[in-house]
């Protein structure tokens, strides 16, 4: 067998254990549940092994959509005590239990990807035009309730929503949220993972604070913008997001769905002329901002590198592409989550320092798009590179390639398919 089909053969047994029918876990025991953004991904590499399925996946996850639009992060398919904070502690009061919180909306670019590659649009339009309106109400919702100024871009209210939950970009603000108060807990995370490779346990007394919070306002979306006192906008998550509304206008264009194309690319006009207020010449890269004092956050982290993802102008395209270039010199492996000279880089916890190949995937993809070919060869190189060094991680040590988190991670599955086909 050659080394191209054993990694696909090796990647589809992921995806077949973690298949729960119509949904996916990101991986046993750690994750018991359907996530938003590991769904949408994992996706499109359930297309290579079964078309049906990959939409399903999709489809699944909007049913459990909130009335107001929102798409919330998890989905608590089934009771499993080995997660927490469980439905009890969301109490959102949804007829399937889900968190009361969304993720970064990679549905948009998603659904777009596996309309192009379809192999009969006729059979497929009828499907894909129910889930085009749900699409365009989890944009417009995030443009109501996460950007009350009209600024073009959205707010994360708390680190969960950015997929990226312990990055060093959120620890200026964080120091602004308490943790008086809070219900006791046991963790479940750290029984399934090294501890030294999770968020501390200062971090998830935070993390707990802010949903405590937002459950006493009644998960209300109309409130909890103005009631958080964590808001910070993420260049990574709005260029998915941005993305999302480019591809979904494109598709919906393309079906004769003209309100929703229209809408959609007047979000992505708007907030791709936002994102030049987040742009860093110095750091070759754009830069979170905290909304909460309108400063810019000076934390090279990866999510301002994902922001290639978007339609960004081709020069910021280009530095971004050289910017990675000098990462590359740095560490071993390619992209690490945040740039290794900063002190507070951790090469092995979590968000602070890991590589992530869902992230390698957009930052990939958009550099491609830009015209940075090379660069995005050299990501979906290191990317393979990894996977048969340490298999299919969570995340992996940018120094040394070491594996770490969970194991048969399906998103690392999902991204291996799609980068070698
Ligand atoms: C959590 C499932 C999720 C991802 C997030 C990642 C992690 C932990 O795992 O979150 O408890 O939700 O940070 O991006 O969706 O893979």
């Amino acid at each position: 067998m050659s080394d191209v089909q054993t990694l696909s053969r090796d990647a589809v047994d992921v995806l077949r254990e973690n298949d729960r029918g119509n949904y996916t876990v990101p991986t046993k025991g750690l994750y018991p549940f359907q996530w938003n953004w590991d769904s949408c991904l994992t996706a499109l590499g359930l297309w290579h092994v079964d078309e049906d399925r990959a939409w399903r996946e999709i489809e699944t996850l909007f049913a459990h959509q909130w009335p107001d639009g929102m798409v919330p992060h998890i989905i608590f398919h089934v009771d499993d005590d080995g997660y927490f904070p469980g439905p009890s502690i969301w109490a959102t009061g949804r007829p399937t239990p889900t968190s009361g919180i969304t993720q970064p909306p990679v549905a948009g670019f998603a659904v777009r990807r596996l309309w192009d590659r379809a192999r009969n649009h006729d059979v497929l339009s009828r499907r894909v035009k129910a889930l085009l309106p749900k699409v365009a109400a989890w944009h417009r919702w995030f443009f109501a309730n996460r950007d009350p100024q009209g600024e073009g871009l959205v707010a994360l209210l708390h680190p969960w929503e950015s997929g990226r939950d312990n990055s060093i970009d959120w620890d200026e603000a964080f120091e602004r949220v308490p943790t008086e108060g809070i219900a006791p807990y046991i963790r479940r995370d750290t029984q399934h993972a090294a501890p030294a490779h999770r968020p501390t346990k200062d971090q998830y007394d935070r993390y707990l604070w802010l949903v405590e919070h937002f459950r006493g306002l009644g998960w209300d979306n109309a409130k909890l913008h103005d009631a958080s006192p964590f808001q910070i906008v993420d260049p990574g998550f709005n260029a998915i997001l941005l993305r999302s509304c480019t591809d979904l206008a494109d598709l919906a264009e393309a079906l004769g769905e003209t309100a929703i194309a229209a809408e959609n690319r007047e979000f992505a006009r708007r907030g791709l002329a936002g994102m030049e207020s987040l742009w860093s010449s110095a750091r070759g890269q754009y830069l979170c901002r905290d909304r909460t004092t309108g400063a810019l956050v000076e934390s090279a982290s990866i999510g301002g590198l994902l922001a290639a993802f978007a339609a960004i102008p081709g020069g910021r395209a280009r530095t971004i592409a050289a910017t990675i270039e000098t990462l590359a010199a740095k560490a071993r492996f390619i992209v690490p989550s945040h740039n290794p000279d900063d002190p507070r880089f951790d090469a092995r916890r979590y968000w602070r320092g890991p590589v992530w190949l869902i992230v390698n995937y957009m930052i990939a993809d958009g550099l491609a798009r830009a015209g940075a070919v090379a660069t995005a060869e050299r990501i979906s190189a290191s990317s393979l590179d990894l996977i048969r060094e340490s298999g299919f991680a969570e995340y992996y040590d940018p120094t040394d390639g070491a594996p770490l988190g969970g194991g048969s991670f399906t998103w690392t599955a999902a991204m291996v398919l799609e980068i070698l086909n």
